[in-house]
């Protein structure tokens, strides 16, 4: 009589898969009109930051494979609040993604706009669990003077070890050729954080930042080494 053959062992999911299958595992945690109705939290919060209609919120519903988690506009200014949601397998939650208003949106008041950039530095200086921002900046219209306030604010944060990545939207609107130069200009701007481009229309770069997502928040644990 033979024994039965041992089951094959499943093969190890990829970066790629375990860095998704986590981000698809986003719900809405909680919005926030003001800084302190932000709940303290003792998880890794990644922020997603950026001017108003640079694709901050179509971002985040393509990295969690989730259509209208975060609300994406034609309409700039659509994102008032600063909008949490969780992350983590078997409904544990072990990290945070914010979607912060955008900035810099011409047809908001001037007493609103100097209102929403004070509650963006208040944030991004003095939000303790924050442990990287991704600034998302549209390529043909480069950093603007409002992204460079904020990377100024930023900066010392990023010395000290805070996560940074320069994503540059919408690479789909671009050739090639333009493609490379926003990067390789954008790797300059990026300081001690990283730079790569993003199409949520044509799914690139989407691999790449999911796993890097994955990483910061779990500094301790390895993805698999194959595919990273
Ligand atoms: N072609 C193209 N359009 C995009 C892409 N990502 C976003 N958009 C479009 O850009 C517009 C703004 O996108 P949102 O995600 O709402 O931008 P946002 O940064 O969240 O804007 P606010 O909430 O106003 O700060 C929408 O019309 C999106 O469809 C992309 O990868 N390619
Ligand atoms: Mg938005």
């Amino acid at each position: 009589m033979t024994a039965p053959a041992p089951a094959a062992a499943a093969p190890a999911p990829s970066a790629a898969a375990v860095a998704s299958g986590w981000l698809h595992t986003a719900r809405f945690l909680t919005t926030a009109p003001k800084l302190e109705f932000l709940p303290a939290l003792d998880l890794p919060e990644i922020a997603f930051v950026g001017r108003s209609n640079a694709g901050k919120s179509t971002c985040i519903n393509t990295l969690t494979q989730q259509k209208q988690l975060a609300f994406a506009s034609k309409k700039p200014g659509r994102t008032q609040h600063i909008n949490l949601f969780a992350l983590g397998k078997q409904g544990v939650t072990d990290a945070v993604l914010a979607d912060l208003p955008g900035y810099g949106y011409a047809a908001v008041p001037k007493a609103d706009k100097i209102r929403w950039q004070q509650v963006m530095a208040n944030y991004l200086v003095t939000r303790e669990n924050l442990k990287g921002i991704v600034l998302l900046c549209d390529p043909r219209l480069g950093l603007t003077e409002l992204d460079g306030v904020l990377l100024e604010v930023v900066r010392p944060r990023v010395e000290q070890g805070l996560k940074f990545l320069l994503l540059l939207t919408k690479a789909d609107k671009l050739t090639r050729m333009e493609a490379s130069k926003a990067l390789a200009i954008a790797k300059l701007n990026a300081g001690g954080g990283e730079a790569m481009l993003f199409s949520a229309l044509k799914r690139q770069g989407i691999d790449q930042a999911s796993q890097l997502l994955w990483r910061w928040a779990h500094p301790e644990a390895a993805l698999p080494a194959a595919a990273q």
